[in-house]
């Protein structure tokens, strides 16, 4: 583990009275069960509830007493979670070591505010750029933008990866059902020429719209994928005159976007204030606001501002990203639990996992503090999950009867997009029942009770206290959908602050990116080329030219 050896006095989270007291409080608790818990308070469920934007909160099934909430509440005010909170809305450069500003806050603030950044109102910047794209999206949408040859526009791929593809995925996923149906979207990503492969094979170039998603312009996979796609549609068009109909870009970077061959013109701007995994409600969100329409798109903006609000202004103890951010410290810091689970009854939610493990785990994978030293306690839990009610016929075991402490965030909305039959009540019986059996469990009095043989109780046993959070829903909209983004995005901006990390930048990604450079030569070169990595790398890669034949597009 990391920072073992920092000293004492670095002025680390865990040197605060708020942490010594978390301490002495945890060995209390820790094995007080819900079951007693909830047995000496009747209405816990009830008050151990919050609303905040519309979304409910039921926390009360975690291992926590009031006095826990009033500690950890501690803990944040010693940490100076308000001043961070206000630091990052004001713009302050609170992403230090890129020496930027962290204003994704911005992107849905409404025209009447000013957000000053660089003697420059980033607010009327951002909504020059959503009515852009807004006039756009509809041109396309009403079929008024047409192909090089005059097909309409049937198809859109947004080529992108990371925060330029999996917000974006995400949200059309979730969105699936307010979408413009007649139209298609893909999402290509993976630099693996299956991706765009598969999402290509049976479109017709002519009639499809190329967003290449990139807030830099340079990051490999996407400029690899971006240049097979213009030679895929001048293998049906012929003429370069063609690109400036099939191609958009969204970007940071005009001068790359021009070199690629894509008039700026046809290009929707954000800023380096606005971070890769913060981005989906910035004009990377282009593909969203085409698939539902820029009313839409506005409705989830105005979601992800209620819920902006709510975390600005909410008193701490009633704030939702605060008790989560706070309840994910509890387990992570003080019970050693390594992961949270993110498990959204609701299909269309199917990729909102994936989506917060790059929201959480770019952001708050860090080990060290903003100041630089080691950080001496753990930092990001890793995330996870799968939609309901699949996960519980694969992974649930584990968390009902592992050896592991795995916290929960399940996730319901009480009204159903498509109401068939029982289907969403049985989805939701389900979600309510597991988050009781899970608190609750089985004890070998009630396993015998039903007549189950000696042998076979302790494997029948559920030991319960296993803590879930219940975020209920009323309809999965646009605008909810951006409050439920926000919910997090504000969570793990909490986490953060408390470990005293920096969860905007994201170093371990940049080495990435540079990385697999130094090795491409190695694998393209007609000679052999002289190896000096260690001896396992070097003879995977002699291995892989062994094998790997002649490539295609030679
Ligand atoms: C996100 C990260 C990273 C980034 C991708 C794509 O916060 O910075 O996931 O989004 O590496 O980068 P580009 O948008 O520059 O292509």
């Amino acid at each position: 583990m990391m920072g073992l050896n920092a000293t004492p006095k670095t002025g680390l989270v865990t040197e605060r009275p708020a942490w010594k007291a978390l301490e002495e409080h945890y060995q209390k608790i820790r094995n007080v069960h819900l079951r007693s818990l909830f047995a000496d308070d009747a209405h816990r469920g009830e008050r151990m509830a919050v609303e905040g934007a519309d979304v409910y909160l039921d926390y009360s099934k975690n291992r926590i007493t009031d006095a826990t909430i009033r500690l950890l509440v501690n803990l944040a005010e010693e940490c100076g979670l308000r001043q961070h909170i206000e630091a990052m809305f004001q713009g302050q450069k609170i992403n230090t070591t890129e020496n930027r500003a962290v204003l994704h806050i911005a992107l849905r603030a409404p025209k009447s505010e000013q957000i000053p950044v660089n003697g420059v109102d980033a607010v009327s910047e951002v909504h020059g750029v959503l009515d852009r794209m807004a006039a756009f999206s509809d041109q396309v949408r009403d079929g008024h933008w047409l192909g090089y040859s005059g097909k309409r526009i049937r198809n859109v791929i947004n080529i992108g990866i990371g925060g330029s593809d999996l917000g974006p995925v995400m949200a059309y996923e979730a969105l699936k059902h307010y979408s413009k149906r007649e139209m298609s979207f893909r999402f290509v990503s993976n630099v693996d020429g299956t991706d765009f492969e598969e999402a290509t094979r049976d479109l017709n170039p002519e009639e499809t719209l190329i967003i290449v998603s990139s807030k830099t312009f340079t990051t490999v996979e996407t400029m690899t994928n971006a240049h097979t796609a213009r030679a895929w549609l001048l293998k049906s068009l012929h003429r370069q005159e063609a690109v400036g109909k099939h191609f958009v870009a969204v970007s940071t970077n005009a001068e790359e976007v021009a070199k690629f061959g894509i008039d700026t013109a046809n290009m929707f701007g954000f800023w380096d204030w606005v971070g890769g995994r913060y981005s989906m409600d910035s004009a990377i969100g282009l593909s969203t606001m085409i698939a539902i329409g820029p009313d839409n798109f506005r409705a989830m903006l105005a979601g992800f501002r209620s819920m902006d609000e709510h975390y600005r202004t909410s008193p701490l103890d009633k704030n939702l990203p605060v008790l989560m951010g706070l309840l994910s410290i509890w387990y992570n810091n003080f019970f050693g639990a390594q992961t949270v689970a993110v498990l959204p009854y609701a299909q269309y939610l199917k990729r909102f996992p994936a989506y917060l493990q790059q929201l959480a785990m770019e952001s708050n994978g860090k080990h060290v503090t903003l100041a630089g030293a080691p950080v001496n306690y753990q930092t990001g839990p890793i995330y996870w999950g799968e939609p309901g009610t699949n996960g519980q016929h694969s992974f649930y075991q584990l968390i009902h009867q592992g050896t592991k402490l795995t916290p929960c965030d399940f996730i319901g909305f009480c009204r159903t997009l498509n109401p068939l039959g029982p289907h969403h009540d049985l989805l939701m019986a389900n979600l309510f029942a597991q988050t009781e059996a899970l608190a609750f469990g089985r004890t070998e009095d009630e396993v015998r009770a039903e007549g189950t043989p000696d042998w076979l109780v302790p494997h029948r046993v559920f030991e319960g206290n296993r803590p879930t959070n219940t975020i209920l829903v009323e309809r999965l909209t646009p605008e909810s959908l951006g409050k439920l983004v926000a919910l997090y995005e504000h969570n793990v901006f909490t986490q953060g602050a408390i470990w005293q990390i920096d969860s905007f930048d994201q170093w371990g990604v940049e080495l990435g990116k540079v990385l697999a450079k130094r090795i491409i030569p190695e694998l393209e070169s007609v000679e052999e080329p002289l190896l000096q990595h260690d001896s396992s790398t070097n003879s995977l890669i002699r291995r892989y030219r062994r094998f790997k034949g002649e490539p295609s597009w030679k």
